[in-house]
């Protein structure tokens, strides 16, 4: 720059401020804001940011609609036995029963006579000829019938008596129930007979015995003396 040039830029910076002049009287005016520039570019797009921390539980939802059945589940354990049920109706009546045994019949009877003449004197006279034994009141062993069961028993004897006198005592249970005396017709033969009716339980037994050693019964292949008896009721 020349010389002329700077003195006068001097000259121009001297007249734009004045020596002395605002700042020693205080009055200086602000000037005019310049006119705002031009906005710049836009910068570059910045790196994305982390994930952000999982957010606390939301509050629970509504119940949902009910579900369709699903199909049967196996079989559960067998439970422990119940209370015992209360009994039954009755049932129908059976069919009839098949005939019942001896026990429970309702008829019995026996009849027996002797088979030779001048019976024992002693104890029990044992009838062997049988005629109907088929209940086995009578025993022929022992010369007693014994009840089958608690009744009202029908007892009789039928004797033929030849040569001697008879005299014979019914015996129930070793108590002398009844007599019959028969005197014999000498050189013939008569008929003598006695009966009774006998309550007896069952087990029980009678029998007849020759009274005082009169035994004149008698018996052969066509003469009987016979001892028989049933049930009553
Ligand atoms: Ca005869």
């Amino acid at each position: 720059m020349g010389r002329p040039m700077f003195l006068i830029v001097l000259f121009l910076v001297m007249m734009e401020n004045p020596p002395g002049s605002c700042e020693q009287q205080k009055e200086c005016i602000a000037g005019i804001p310049g006119i705002p520039g031009t906005p710049g570019i836009n910068g570059q797009h910045g790196v994305s940011g982390k994930d952000g921390k999982d957010g606390e539980p939301g509050p629970k939802g509504e119940k949902g609609e009910t579900g369709e059945r699903g199909p049967h589940g196996p079989p559960g354990k067998v439970g422990p036995p119940g209370i015992a049920g209360m009994p039954g109706l009755a049932g129908r009546p059976g069919p009839k029963g098949e005939p019942g045994s001896s026990s429970s019949r309702t008829s019995y009877a026996f009849h027996v006579g002797l088979k030779t003449a001048s019976p024992s004197t002693i104890g029990p006279i044992k009838f062997e000829k049988i005629f109907y034994n088929d209940d086995e009141l009578y025993n022929v062993e022992t010369g007693m019938i014994t009840s089958p069961v608690d009744g009202l028993y029908f007892l009789t004897f039928h004797i033929t008596v030849y040569s001697k006198n008879v005299h014979l005592v019914l015996k129930h249970n070793g108590r002398s129930v009844q007599y019959m005396y028969h005197v014999s017709t000498p050189s013939a033969t008569s008929q003598a007979s006695g009966a009774s009716i006998l309550k007896m339980a069952k087990g029980e037994q009678a029998w007849l015995e020759v009274y005082q050693e009169k035994n004149g019964l008698y018996a052969d292949s066509n003469d009987d003396s016979t001892f028989s008896g049933f049930l009553i009721s």
